[in-house]
């Protein structure tokens, strides 16, 4: 079979790998980054939480990739089927092999539905079991919300790590705003259950979330992870896990459930144990972003090995840190820039309200606006900024354009400028 060279070659074309590989193209010019990436359109995730909340539609998340990819970027339309990071090489699912100078690895990390069984057999087939974090299923979740007048309204959040932590308790507001707004949250129990004991992991954000969960009357399940869904009698089946050690089995009976899903990052990676660490998750510096055993390899995005919540507001704090870190390598350099775990979770609370969240690796805040704009306060003008403002800054700012985090934002906002 063929292969073909470049300086560049970036496996995954989501949030982060269309990032790096649109910046490089610019800086390295034509023909030397190539881009692997098997699906025609490109997603914006984040907007899900509102397709599924009925407040946007799921065409307004999806562009097409041709529009998206610079033309001075290499685009193989494949999957990645295995890493050979001792011969500088991918293997792609044709058979053709790309050899490279520098690998960039962003593939994301994918639903592990085989973790809950009965999970994936629900969302196909039962209209009341959604989720989110698929572009399969998410225009089931408003229709399920709608559907729910009676019995009880469940959302879950997963026992690993997943794609914006915050998200699985978005669509819970929502859906509690929009059951009220109906006129029948008196017959609607709106539930959430969490593995862990507290709502969220920052506790300057968690206090506040906490206030929103009791005003609202939302009942709260903690240290509950779902293991088995019986779809069709309506039950979810849990594992309370307050003594880890003496798992207790518990089930809930539900008119409708929101299931965020287990997430694993994808094979060629998982089973590559010269890139993972133990965890399955891409064996990097959590400061450079460099792989750990490859100095020619970073990782960017969802599927590396650091402890932060994996976001695409994160994504793009770190394409300033791959960047420049690169940049470094290629002249014979060691990386000089340090990534601080920068990500931002805009925490939408209702159909016109929100959190603006923003945190470090240690999880402690790390905002873009002095404390006078009160980010931890549900207000309007968060909810604006998740609805209208990101998706800009997110398809011109960032797939296309310079942006790498407000970190400069808020370096210059504390200057006094
Ligand atoms: P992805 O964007 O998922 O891209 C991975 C790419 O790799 C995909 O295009 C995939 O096709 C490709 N790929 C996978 N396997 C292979 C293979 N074998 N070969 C080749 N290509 C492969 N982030 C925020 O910042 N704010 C939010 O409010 C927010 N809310 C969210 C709400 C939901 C419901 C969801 C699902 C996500 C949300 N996110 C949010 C998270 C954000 O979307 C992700 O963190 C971000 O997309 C990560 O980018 P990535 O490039 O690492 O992964
Ligand atoms: C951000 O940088 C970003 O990436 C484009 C997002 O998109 C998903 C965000 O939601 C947020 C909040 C940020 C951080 C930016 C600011 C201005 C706080």
């Amino acid at each position: 079979m063929s292969s073909k060279m470049f300086r560049v070659v970036v496996a995954g074309g989501g949030s982060a790998g269309l990032t790096m590989a649109n910046r490089l193209s610019r800086i390295l010019g034509a023909s030397n980054v190539a881009l692997i990436e098997p699906k025609d359109e490109h997603y914006y995730q984040p907007l899900w939480t509102l397709v599924g909340g009925g407040l946007k539609r799921m065409e307004q998340s999806e562009k097409p990739m041709k529009d998206f990819v610079s033309k001075n970027v290499h685009w193989e339309k494949e999957f990645v089927e295995a890493f050979d990071p001792d011969n500088n090489k991918v293997v792609l699912r044709n058979g053709i092999s790309l050899n490279y100078e520098y690998l960039i690895i962003a593939l994301g990390i994918t639903p592990d539905y085989q973790r809950v069984p009965g999970l994936l057999e629900g969302l196909e087939n039962a209209p009341n079991v959604c989720t989110n974090y698929d572009a399969k299923y998410v225009t089931k979740t408003f229709p399920a919300i709608q559907n729910t007048s009676k019995g009880t309204a469940l959302f879950t959040h997963p026992d690993t790590p997943i794609k914006c932590a915050g998200a699985p308790q978005k669509i819970l507001y929502l859906a509690e705003d929009a059951i009220r707004k109906r006129g029948v949250r008196s017959e609607v129990e709106v539930a959430f259950t969490h593995p862990g004991g507290v709502i969220f992991g920052v506790q300057k954000y968690a206090e506040q979330l906490e206030k929103v969960v009791n005003k609202r009357g939302i009942k709260t399940y903690f240290h509950h992870a779902l293991k088995e869904l019986d779809y069709a009698s309506n039950t979810a089946i849990f594992h309370n896990l307050k003594d880890p050690e003496n798992p207790v089995k518990v089930s809930i009976a539900y008119e409708m459930i929101h299931v965020s899903p287990p997430f694993k990052t994808p094979e060629p990676i998982a089973t590559n144990p010269n890139l993972a660490a133990g965890t399955g998750y891409l064996d990097v510096n959590t400061k450079t972003l460099q792989h750990n055993k490859y100095s020619n390899i970073f990782g960017i995005g969802d599927n590396i090995n650091i402890p932060s919540t994996k976001t695409a507001a994160g994504a793009a704090a770190q394409s300033g840190i791959v960047e420049k870190n690169l940049k470094e390598v290629m002249a014979k350099r060691e990386p000089v820039v340090f990534y601080d775990g920068y990500t931002s979770c805009p925490l939408v609370t209702g159909g016109n309200k929100g959190i603006l969240a923003e945190f470090d690796i240690n999880g402690q805040p790390l905002q873009t606006l002095p404390s006078i704009f009160g980010q931890h306060k549900e207000k309007k003008l968060w909810y604006f900024m998740k609805a209208r403002m990101m998706p800009h800054l997110y398809w011109y700012g960032m797939i296309k354009g310079p942006w790498k985090g407000p970190a400069v934002v808020r370096k210059m906002l504390r200057l006094g400028f």
